[in-house]
């Protein structure tokens, strides 16, 4: 099968390493195509940075439709335009931030979240709800840690992160942690070892989950909101996209 895994912000190295995170997960048959588009912000943290991402975003998987993938993996995680993605591709679109929940949901009876900064909080705490899995997350923490930060040594990320995990153990009662970005797939394995309990990756979660769907024949329903866009005249920036 052919995944298209969509970083929806502008940095090429992060799209890298994301491609090489799915790469990781996925099966010998999946092939990955991670692409992010040309314009946008170079990360997303909150709400304003998420709408500047999402036209850029649904052009890169409008075109990976039209060039036949199976399946769509958004690899932000605050699913930045999930609902308008599933729109318009025909295949599954999974976003890891959704991916992720679930998976955790099957492993413990309550999980934390520990994103990157404090204003990435309250989207996801409100796609939680969205999902109906609020009831089963303790808590969503921060690191303060920016997104473009995640991967500078000199940052002290890992450090960061994994003393805000080791507080949603101690006051949370946490029994398995979800990251809240993308950025920290490739430290899953060590913090679950370090801290001896399940460290959830929402872009391995989401890749599981695309070949899961796509193995069992199953596409987004297109009988409802999913039903593809109607045709009509778009303006400006995006007049290429009317009919
Ligand atoms: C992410 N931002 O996964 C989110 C994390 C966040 O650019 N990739 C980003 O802080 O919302």
């Amino acid at each position: 099968m052919k995944l298209l895994v969509v970083n929806p912000n502008t940095t090429e190295g992060m799209t890298a390493r994301i491609g090489e995170a799915a790469r990781a997960a996925a099966n010998t048959g999946t092939q990955i195509v991670a692409v992010n588009p040309a314009s946008g912000p170079a990360s997303i943290e909150g709400y304003f940075d998420e709408a500047f991402a999402v036209p850029g975003m649904l052009e890169e998987i409008i075109k990976g439709d039209k060039a036949g993938v199976d399946a769509t993996v958004i690899a932000c995680f605050d699913d930045t335009g999930l609902e308008a993605a599933r729109c318009c591709a025909r295949g599954p679109v999974i976003g890891i931030g959704e991916a992720a929940f679930h998976l955790a949901a099957l492993i413990a009876h309550r999980f934390s979240v520990v994103t990157t900064l404090s204003r990435s909080i309250a989207p996801i705490e409100g796609n939680l709800m969205k999902y109906g899995l609020d009831r089963r997350c303790a808590r969503v923490r921060a690191c303060e840690v920016p997104v473009l930060a995640l991967d500078d040594p000199a940052s002290g990320a890992r450090a960061k992160l994994s003393a805000e995990i080791a507080r949603a153990k101690a006051e949370d009662h946490a029994e398995a942690i979800v990251l809240g970005c993308a950025g920290m797939a490739e430290l899953a394995a060590s913090l679950a070892r370090e801290h001896d309990l399940p460290v959830i990756d929402g872009v391995a979660a989401a890749v599981k989950l695309a070949e899961a769907l796509v193995a069992l024949g199953h596409a987004t329903s297109k009988r409802g909101p999913y039903a593809a866009p109607l045709a009509k005249r778009f303006t400006g920036a995006f007049a290429q996209l009317g009919a």
